[in-house]
């Protein structure tokens, strides 16, 4: 049977990212949402990231998480080549404790929007991609109530 095509675009700038995205795939493989995953700094790989951006859409894509730490531009700079809507997944860091990450991400300049789950939220960075598309599908948004309903139960 053939793969299902992904529909949300995660991005992270470091392999040393994985870890904290993990529940970001656990929870889209519980909610049944494919996903494609990308490992490319904005700083060490700008070219990587720009095509990858560039061409998210015209694969299928319809919302990117992309997870960065320290000067964690990675989300602005995908913003810049998309018209997808962002998540942004600031990553706790060593130094800083994920402050200097989120700031990176929060603070983006008018007309370039990029939405800011929390410190290492890849759980909600899932959830609120999976209530993005619900807007105009029904079945992801019943994914989302099924949730609520579980966590209510
Ligand atoms: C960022 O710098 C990455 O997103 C990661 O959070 C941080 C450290 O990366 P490594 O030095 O571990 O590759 O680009």
């Amino acid at each position: 049977m053939a793969e299902a095509t992904p529909v949300v675009g995660i991005i992270m700038g470091s392999e040393s990212d994985m870890p904290a995205m993990e529940p970001c795939m656990a929870q889209l493989d519980a909610m049944g949402v494919p996903y494609e995953v990308k490992v490319a700094s904005a700083h060490r790989k700008p070219a990587v990231v720009h095509e990858w951006a560039e061409t998210a859409a015209d694969r299928g894509i319809k919302v990117i998480v992309a997870a960065a730490g320290k000067a964690a531009h990675l989300g602005g700079v995908v913003a810049a080549f998309t018209p997808l809507p962002v998540i942004a997944v600031p990553m706790k860091t060593s130094d800083l404790g994920g402050l200097d990450s989120l700031l990176s991400m929060v603070q983006m300049p008018s007309g370039v929007p990029v939405a800011c789950v929390a410190i290492n939220g890849a759980k909600n960075a899932a959830i609120l991609a999976v209530q993005m598309m619900g807007t105009n599908d029904p079945a992801m948004l019943q994914k989302v109530a099924d949730l609520k309903a579980e966590m209510a139960s």
